[in-house]
């Protein structure tokens, strides 16, 4: 059976994984778990006071960590429509997250870029390169590469900070003739721009959220993710030309 579109680019954000108890970002108070943003969310804040930074994304990992976090049905209709996607000629399928969790991968996702980064990964700001971590991190924790203490951040996109695999994505939001933009408040930039970057190329824009936004999709979904996402992934599986 085909699909009713060929190249299909989905964004994800904060709201995607609410249902799977990970708090969304925008409160009514601005605060991210007590926190201004400028204080753990910039590379500012990190220079100013890096143990708070650290305790902030250490708390953070610990409870992504925790056995109550599950991908709920919308992560998995996405990896269910990643894998319809693949077992069609000439159909190709990106999952662009800007969630630092690793819900979408715990849910079978393959073909997707963090373009915030990774809870689950720090980096060395001296050589670059990035390893796996699931337990804290402090100032004093030893570099693996350099041998030296003080070295490590979290591997995450901070306000400021360039987006990752941004080629990638502005490449595959060119040629879809599909965009889905599902849990995202399009506060934040590039990604509040993709939509306007995949309608310009032609695409079907469709924005699934729990609440009404003024963003000039071509459809727009009202709903909780975890209902809402896999009635429209069945929607295309299903669809008959
Ligand atoms: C549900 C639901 C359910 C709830 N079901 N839905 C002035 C104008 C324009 C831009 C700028 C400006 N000044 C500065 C900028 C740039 C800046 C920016 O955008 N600032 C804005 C605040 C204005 N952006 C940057 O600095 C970025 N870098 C950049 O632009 O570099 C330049 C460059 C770009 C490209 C090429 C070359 C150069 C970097 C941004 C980094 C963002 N990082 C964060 C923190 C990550 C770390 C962490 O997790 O701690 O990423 S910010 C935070 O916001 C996080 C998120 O990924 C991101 C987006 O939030 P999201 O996912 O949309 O969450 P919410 O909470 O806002 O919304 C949740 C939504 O879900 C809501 O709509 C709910 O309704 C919905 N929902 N439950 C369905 N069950």
């Amino acid at each position: 059976m085909s699909l009713p579109y060929r190249s299909i680019v989905v964004l994800t954000g904060a709201g995607i994984s609410a249902e799977s108890g990970i708090q969304t970002f925008r409160a009514a108070d601005g605060l991210w778990e007590n926190h201004r943003i400028e204080e753990v969310a910039t590379p500012e804040g990190f220079a100013a006071n890096p143990v708070l930074v650290h305790n902030f994304y250490n708390q953070r990992r610990y409870q992504l960590l925790q056995n109550h976090i599950r991908p709920n049905p919308a992560h998995t209709a996405l990896a269910k429509l990643e894998y319809a996607c693949s077992q069609r000629p000439d159909h190709e399928f990106l999952l662009v997250t800007q969630n630092v969790d690793n819900l979408h991968e715990r849910a079978g996702s393959e073909h997707l870029v963090h373009m915030h980064g990774e809870l689950l990964k720090m980096r060395c700001m001296v050589t670059e390169l990035v390893f796996d971590i699931r337990d804290s991190i402090n100032v004093d924790t030893v570099c693996q590469c350099c041998q030296q203490p003080g070295n490590l951040r979290p591997h995450i996109v901070w306000f400021g900070e360039i987006p990752l695999a941004m080629n990638q994505i502005t490449a595959a939001l060119q040629r879809c003739d599909l965009f889905l933009a599902i849990g995202t408040s399009g506060q934040v930039y590039p990604a509040a721009g993709f939509n306007d970057i995949a309608r310009q190329h032609g695409a079907h824009t469709v924005e699934l959220n729990l609440q009404t936004t003024t963003a000039p999709f071509d459809q727009h979904i009202r709903g909780p993710a975890s209902q809402v996402v896999p009635q429209f992934v069945d929607s295309l599986i299903n669809h008959t030309s």
